[in-house]
């Protein structure tokens, strides 16, 4: 069709060209894939995703994008990973593909990725007022019931790691939740795209304890990141996100790995690798680069993870 026909990589969405893309998908494949929503924004947006299944009984991967307005690079890989999920005809995207069912939200702060447009380009957290309007939105990766408002977070509504006044405070994190523990037996792996700084965590961030299973995410994650690598030579590091990149609680990885108790939970910062070759704003020509090396990963992630 027309709209997926521009819909090319080649720069960064809108939301509403992103969601019309979705349902363009979704008309274009019947028969393997369907409109999901994992709630509204405080702004009645639609939290809107695409659930991929080729059979009856696959276990599922959930794809979470943009939880953080400014990093825009991560709907775009979501989105890439969607597209290639139902397009290529390489043998090992296409045993993941069919082989498991993906619950894909390439966008679940929508309020703030729409602000990031259109008002402040750097804009991170929800919509919501605080303070009679005088500031806005909770970091929606540290309003999470798990653990919540013990590190790495503020108190202050002004602040851009603002926890908000309780776990779930935020419709987002509240209703995109009540989604996910419907979920909770369907799904085995849990995967969340951010940017920036090249690096692949695993739980936990809200303390240095290291998870039980561990040694397994870790092996994967190395696995992960050797994959990456081999198309570009990009340099990802693996580890646990208190040490590796900074004590931080409340985060949706963190509940879903916590409570909901999904045993692979792996958040990627995406490229660049610093503030001085772009920070958040990654130059376009590294947006199909960066989806394809993630591409690689994921192969090799799910893949490595169905042997344990
Ligand atoms: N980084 C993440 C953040 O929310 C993170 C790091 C990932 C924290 C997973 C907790 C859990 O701060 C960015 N860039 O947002
Ligand atoms: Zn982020």
């Amino acid at each position: 069709s027309r709209v997926s026909d521009k819909f090319e990589w080649k720069k960064y969405y809108k939301l509403e060209t992103i969601y019309k893309w979705l349902d363009s998908v979704v008309k274009r494949y019947p028969n393997v894939t369907s409109s999901i929503s994992a709630g509204e924004s405080y702004q009645k947006r639609d939290i809107k995703g695409v659930k991929i299944s080729y059979k009856n009984g696959n276990p599922g991967i959930l794809i979470e994008g943009g939880i953080h307005a400014r990093e825009w690079i991560a709907p775009a890989v979501a989105t890439f990973l969607l597209n290639s999920l139902l397009t290529s005809d390489d043998p090992s995207i296409r045993n993941i593909a069919e082989n498991f069912d993906w619950y894909i939200f390439p966008s679940v702060n929508p309020d703030g990725y729409v602000h990031s447009h259109t008002h402040n380009r750097l804009w991170r957290k929800t919509r919501k007022p605080y303070k009679n309007g005088s500031c806005f939105g909770a970091d929606p990766n540290r309003n999470w019931g798990f653990h919540f408002g013990e590190a790495g977070v503020s108190k202050n509504p002004c602040s851009d790691i603002f926890s908000g006044p309780e776990a779930f405070s935020e419709i987002e994190t509240e209703s995109y939740s009540k989604y996910l523990t419907s979920l909770k037996d369907k799904i085995h792996t849990a995967i969340s795209f951010h940017s920036y700084s090249q690096l692949l965590l695993v739980p936990y961030g809200h303390t240095s304890k290291k998870p039980e299973n561990f040694d397994d995410l870790m092996e994967i994650g190395r696995k992960a990141i050797k994959a990456l690598a081999k198309r570009y030579n990009t340099k990802y590091d693996v580890g646990n996100i208190y040490d590796t990149i900074y004590p931080a609680s409340g985060a949706s990885l963190e509940w879903i790995y916590g409570v909901l108790e999904i045993p692979l939970a792996f958040t990627y910062e995406l490229r660049p690798s610093s503030h001085s070759s772009g920070g958040f704003e990654l130059p376009t020509d590294q947006i199909i680069p960066t989806a394809l090396e993630t591409v690689d990963s994921i192969v090799a992630l799910i893949g490595h993870a169905k042997t344990l």
